[in-house]
């Protein structure tokens, strides 16, 4: 962002790939973010780093947060994630409990001692309601603050929103950890300390990327020990006859919840985007009436539900303005959330009821005919792709296989994106890729055929499978007696929103070098942090996939 920015903007938003001119979405948000939803998240960031700066207090004298305040943090920066929640009344409560849970602390804190100066970063809630939209937006963004320590600020923020997400699906299995749970304290804390440097605040980045890699690890130990580890699965991409609900996003367990409660109601359960992997799980893959994966990447969800005879389940990003012709058949949960869309909430024993969309599903009546059946493989975590690590390692030893891609990360509507369908298509025969998050639907329905015995193409799951991805590049160089950077592998990223920040940042604090980031860089990072990364990391941005392909290659000579 430049310095001159007019605080006049009605909005300011640049956390995602797709924002306005590659700069700040402004008037309204590419993804339909309105100004009113744009600056009640802002405030709500604001609460919540005010709620950090007491937290950091309690923390720096050995105390833990009670997890109902942690739970809140992490809910109020999934919630802000893009295509999460644009639902006004969401963030009205949430801001609301937002400074009850201050004064709670503020409370604590004072019977300890007196906070420090940052530590009153706070906003009584009557004068945010007196504030006018620009200066909320302003809030954000003093244009004082040195550039690259703003550029830091939004990284750390962004990585943060990335880590709530997995976080939270962590949770809802009942899986945490201290160290992410304080994390989310200290560093939001951080990013309100003037006193702290760019050094200091690039060593805070550097620690977001650790647990980054921390809270993706506690999410594969909750997946893998609740629906035990995925292994190679068929699943069908065509429509079946009969009443269906498509469950689309993230969470595991809710397609959990709905499985069972559809079971034996003739009801057929399509997973959407993200949901993909969740058929490699045996826990899932069990119920029958998992039919089969619908549609493409989230950027096509508005022409793709369209007028369908069946209802559709959001549990987490990625949400698109629904359109008329299927507002009344779309539901959201979790933090998900958008105006006039029904929600399902949680009870207070943690199941929900999913009785009304499974009677609309019934009622609409679903497809009239079976398509003829076409598959596709899934299922290549870490455990699975491990289980053939030896053929895997002699294939390579006898020239078989001579590199790996990872083309993995998010989709998106922008172009430039067709790159990533372009290198997986040029990528030579005799090399493997590994795949991850919806980026991959660019080209996950095409043959690559097999090399050594095995598939070329290799699902590894979903975006926090990129934990999976390390876990088998550890486990390969240590086959190869050399660190992933030695390995003859390259890491092909598109990112689009901020998991994909945190995602990335674990890669970085894992000390991978040379990895390819596209569509577009982020806007969020200043030049001075910009040159960092490259010049650290060797980071670099997409030129074109058969450039990018040979200098790959030159790697292995
Ligand atoms: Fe713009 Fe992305 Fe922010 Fe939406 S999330 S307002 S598209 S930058
Ligand atoms: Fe996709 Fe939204 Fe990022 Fe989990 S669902 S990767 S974009």
């Amino acid at each position: 962002m430049n310095n001159n920015m007019d605080l006049n903007y009605e909005m300011f938003c640049y956390q995602c790939e797709q924002t306005a001119n590659g700069k700040g979405c402004t008037k309204l948000g590419i993804c339909g973010k309105t100004p009113e939803i744009a600056n009640l998240q802002d405030l709500l960031i604001f609460q919540i780093k005010g709620i950090s700066c007491y937290g950091k207090k309690l923390i720096d004298q050995g105390d833990h947060i009670d997890k109902d305040i942690v739970s809140f943090i992490e809910n109020a920066l999934f919630t802000t994630l893009t295509n999460v929640n644009f639902n006004a009344e969401d963030h009205v409560r949430l801001l609301k409990e937002s400074q009850k849970i201050k004064e709670r602390l503020r409370n604590l804190v004072g019977k300890i001692n007196s906070p420090t100066s940052h530590a009153t970063y706070d906003l009584p809630s009557a004068k945010s309601e007196m504030l006018k939209d620009s200066q909320i937006a302003g809030i954000m963004y003093d244009q004082s603050l040195d550039p690259d320590i703003r550029s830091l600020r939004q990284t750390i923020l962004y990585g943060l929103k990335g880590i709530s997400a997995y976080g939270h699906q962590a949770r809802e299995l009942g899986y945490y950890s201290d160290q992410v749970d304080d994390f989310y304290i200290t560093a939001l804390e951080s990013t309100t300390d003037d006193t702290l440097t760019a050094d200091e605040m690039i060593r805070m980045t550097m620690k977001t990327g650790e647990i980054a890699v921390e809270v993706m690890k506690i999410l594969d130990d909750a997946n893998t020990e609740v629906y035990e580890n995925p292994s190679p699965h068929k699943v069908n991409i065509k429509i079946k006859k009969g009443p269906f609900i498509i469950v689309s996003g993230h969470d595991l367990k809710d397609l959990e919840m709905l499985l069972k409660q559809t079971e034996g109601k003739g009801i057929n359960i399509y997973t959407h985007g993200e949901m993909l992997p969740a058929h490699g799980y045996k826990g899932l893959k069990k119920y029958s009436h998992l039919v089969g994966n619908f549609g493409g990447a989230w950027q096509d969800q508005q022409k793709e539900f369209d007028n369908i005879p069946g209802c559709i389940l959001m549990t987490t990003n990625c949400l698109m303005r629904p359109r008329d012709s299927y507002k009344d058949r779309i539901y959201s949960t979790n933090v998900v959330g958008w105006e006039g869309v029904k929600h399902i909430e949680k009870k207070s024993n943690g199941e929900k009821d999913f009785s009304e969309i499974i009677q609309q599903a019934i009622k609409l009546g679903g497809f009239k005919e079976d398509q003829e059946s076409k598959e596709i493989l899934v299922g290549f975590g870490h455990h699975a792709t491990l289980g053939y690590a030896e053929k895997i390692v002699a294939a390579v030893h006898k020239g078989d296989v001579k590199h790996f891609f990872l083309i993995g990360g998010c989709d998106g509507a922008r172009p430039g994106r067709n790159y990533y369908t372009e290198f997986a298509e040029m990528v030579p025969k005799d090399c493997m890729i590994l795949t991850l998050a919806c980026g991959k639907y660019r080209f996950n329905k095409l043959d690559f055929g097999e090399t050594a015995g095995l598939p070329r193409l290799l699902d590894v799951g979903q975006c926090n499978d990129s934990y999976s991805a390390v876990r088998i590049a550890t486990a390969l160089s240590d086959a190869f007696d050399t660190d992933i950077n030695g390995l003859p592998l390259s890491f092909i990223i598109s990112w689009y929103e901020q998991k994909a920040v945190a995602v990335l940042l674990a890669l970085l604090s894992l000390g991978i070098k040379n990895i390819y980031l596209g569509p577009t860089l982020p806007a969020f990072l200043s030049p001075n942090v910009l040159q960092y990364l490259s010049d650290t990391f060797d980071l670099k941005l997409i030129s074109s996939a058969k450039d990018d392909i040979k200098t790959c290659l030159k790697q292995n000579i």
